[in-house]
């Protein structure tokens, strides 16, 4: 399998941190989005949607989208599980996952999108042509996301995880989500929010957090 990623970017860290959970190793191509790599006729001769991450099977099927690669990966390496035993568990974490983009990463990205320079004229991602950024986006972005870390803090006050007990792509999707908003999106998560510091702090300190 090989794996197209960008080190720098929230989404294919997903993938790296569900693939470390899982053990599960690949090759792996390195692209640069802010270069524009993602863009050239090479990588959208992979995928034609100039979007990171890309999973490449070894008999040369293309799976893109985050959430369909982890599933892929869930399928294939069920131990430990990430997504759910049972109708109810999976239901549930699907739920909170959608909620941690929703929320959280979509604002994220706003945030840092459409304040980036070097984004001014590519305000979407991906292979949609010239689009302008829209800066009032990025103040919208910061106030979804400090919404998003009060929410976030009061749902773990009384929940270990993001979704229920155990670990899952849900706590991976606000990782990353967060760790984006603080060093790119400039949004820390403010002191305040003692539950989501402690949350943060234990999902950090897990190995697969440094992938
Ligand atoms: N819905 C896609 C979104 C992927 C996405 O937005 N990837 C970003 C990196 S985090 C990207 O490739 N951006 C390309 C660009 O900015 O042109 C997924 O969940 O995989």
């Amino acid at each position: 399998m090989k794996l197209y990623d960008s080190t720098m970017a929230p989404n294919p860290r997903r993938v790296r941190i569900f693939m470390a959970e899982k053990g599960v190793t690949c090759d792996n191509v390195q692209i640069d989005i802010i270069k524009g790599e993602n863009l050239s006729e090479e990588f959208l001769a992979v995928n034609p949607r100039g979007f990171l991450p890309t999973l490449v099977l070894d008999d040369g099927t293309v799976i893109d989208e985050t959430v369909a690669i982890c599933r892929y990966i869930e399928e294939t390496h069920p131990e430990p599980p990430l997504m759910g035993t049972d109708p109810v568990s999976k239901a549930q974490i699907e739920a909170r996952q959608r909620h941690m983009e929703f929320d959280g990463l979509l604002g994220a990205m706003d945030a840092f999108r459409n304040s980036f320079p070097g984004f001014a004229s590519r305000g979407l991602g991906g292979n949609v042509g010239t689009i302008d950024a829209i800066p009032a986006l990025s103040e919208r972005g910061k106030t979804m996301v400090l919404k998003y870390y009060e929410t976030l803090n009061d749902h773990l006050a009384g929940s270990k995880f993001v979704a229920g007990d155990a670990f899952s792509v849900a706590d991976i999707t606000a990782l990353c989500t967060i760790d984006f908003a603080t060093a790119a999106a400039r949004v820390p998560i403010p002191d305040a929010c003692e539950d989501l510091k402690r949350w943060h702090g234990e999902v950090s300190a897990r190995p697969s957090a440094q992938a």
